[in-house]
């Protein structure tokens, strides 16, 4: 097991409802350990770089807009297996097949509003934590 970072963010549905400090609870139990954490408002070209992958798909403006709808809490986890542990524990892309007790099981509101994004591989996790962070803003 390797100790790992990846990048969650709790978007703006979650934000919306006041979850934070509730998802954070979960990450927390789930062994990982928040090591950078900040609140903002992203623009519409910070989204659509940061989703660059999805561009081209039926979902893609939803999603932009989405996202920069308003605030999102952006953090790095670090953790054993961090990548694999937080997409475990945010549960499936639309919450009707999300397994009991992931966050989005529990908060998602749909398969666009579903309340977290967790990096799916090291190149992503790299990649989108280089796009929020600066190295000196991550303290484990
Ligand atoms: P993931 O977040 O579970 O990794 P992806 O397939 O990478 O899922 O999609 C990125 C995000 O795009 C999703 O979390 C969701 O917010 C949004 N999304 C994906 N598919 C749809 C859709 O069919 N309708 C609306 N939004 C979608």
């Amino acid at each position: 097991m390797a100790v790992e970072r990846t990048l969650s963010i709790l978007k703006p549905d979650a934000t919306g409802r006041n979850l934070t400090g509730a998802i954070n609870t979960l990450i927390e139990k789930a062994g990982l350990r928040i090591v950078a954490q900040k609140r903002v408002v992203w623009t519409k070209a910070q989204a659509q770089k940061f989703y660059a992958e999805h561009k081209g798909r039926p979902f893609f403006d939803e999603l932009c807009s989405f996202m920069t709808s308003g605030p999102i809490v952006v953090q790095v986890l670090q953790g054993k297996d961090a990548i694999a542990t937080y997409r475990k524990l945010m549960g499936a892309t639309n919450p009707d097949e999300a397994k009991r007790g992931t966050i989005r099981k529990r908060f998602a509101e749909s398969k666009g509003r579903n309340s977290v994004h967790g990096s799916d591989s090291v190149a992503s996790a790299t990649r989108e934590i280089a796009l929020n962070f600066k190295s000196a803003e991550i303290v484990g």
